[in-house]
């Protein structure tokens, strides 16, 4: 990534703005070794579309498969690391006066880098509820069945994430929608922007006047709506920006 491919004009809204949001995608943790949603997936799952798992139905199908798949991710995740991109945010939210960073990913890795102020769109890996009641389960008996039992009501045990036709968390998506809304410049970083509610979001900030970036080695619906586009990898354009942006605070 060329420092000359930042438009001055970007690195000026960003040093002057007041209210910044970051929504961040599966490209995100590309770096990290994490794979996007919509890549191929490696090994074993290479011939799952994982558009297909991650739905309630599938679930009701097969528990064992899906609760396998991401049993397999959660430890993918904790081999992880946070790249330059996730630690480029921290720096960045230190240096604006507010910044809100807006996640769909569920690896905890923005929590892991440092970033503070997190909304997660679409839940967390690390947590598992029931798939009956929802109750959050931090721990169950040692068992041979997969997925275990909610030791509470015997429901099946899922991860506490947002599949395909669940909606969202209310208080979440509330939350979300305010930031964007107040915001006066919003960075859609590592997404295909494919996904609603959240490909949404940058569309209230366009509303409200906000400016809008995207950081994607690939076009997305956003694009074309976009004021500026940095095409490449966020874990070394974000580190540039920032650079570009307080050139007396290298990190
Ligand atoms: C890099 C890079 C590098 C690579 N650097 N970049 C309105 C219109 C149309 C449809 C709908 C609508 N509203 C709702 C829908 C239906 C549906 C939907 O959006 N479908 C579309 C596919 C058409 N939405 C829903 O179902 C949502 N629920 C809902 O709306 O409920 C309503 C309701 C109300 C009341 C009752 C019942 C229902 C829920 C959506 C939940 C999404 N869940 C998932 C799974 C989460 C758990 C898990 O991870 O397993 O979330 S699906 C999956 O997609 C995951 C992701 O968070 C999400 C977004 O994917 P993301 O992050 O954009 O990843 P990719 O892989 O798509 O893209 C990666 C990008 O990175 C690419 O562009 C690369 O180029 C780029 N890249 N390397 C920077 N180094």
């Amino acid at each position: 990534m060329n420092d000359n491919v930042i438009p001055a004009e970007l690195v000026e809204e960003l040093r002057t703005a007041q209210r910044v949001v970051v929504l961040t995608g599966a490209g995100t943790s590309a770096e990290s070794g994490v794979p996007t949603f919509r890549d191929a997936q490696t090994g074993l799952w290479a011939r799952y579309d994982p558009t297909e798992l991650a739905t309630p139905e599938a679930f009701r199908r097969n528990p064992r498969l899906v609760w396998e798949w991401y049993t397999w991710r959660r430890e993918l995740v904790a081999k992880a690391a946070p790249n330059p991109g996730h630690l480029a945010l921290v720096q960045m939210q230190a240096r604006v006066p507010e910044l809100t960073l807006i996640t769909q990913n569920i690896d905890g890795l923005h929590q892991r880098a440092g970033s503070q102020q997190i909304i997660e769109l679409h839940g967390n890996l690390a947590r598992t509820k029931c798939a009956d009641n929802g109750y959050l389960v931090e721990s169950w008996p040692p068992t041979e069945e997969v997925p275990p039992h909610c030791p509470r009501c015997g429901g099946l045990l899922r991860p506490d994430v947002v599949w395909f036709g669940e909606p969202l968390s209310k208080k979440t998506l509330l939350q979300a929608i305010t930031a964007v809304r107040q915001c006066d410049l919003v960075f859609s970083v590592g997404t295909s922007s494919l996904v609603h509610p959240a490909a949404s979001l940058p569309f209230e900030a366009l509303e409200q006047g906000a400016k809008l970036v995207e950081i994607n080695p690939d076009e997305t619906p956003l694009t074309p709506h976009v004021h500026f586009v940095l095409y490449g990898k966020a874990g070394e354009i974000l580190p540039t920006l920032v650079d570009l942006t307080w050139p007396q605070q290298k990190r």
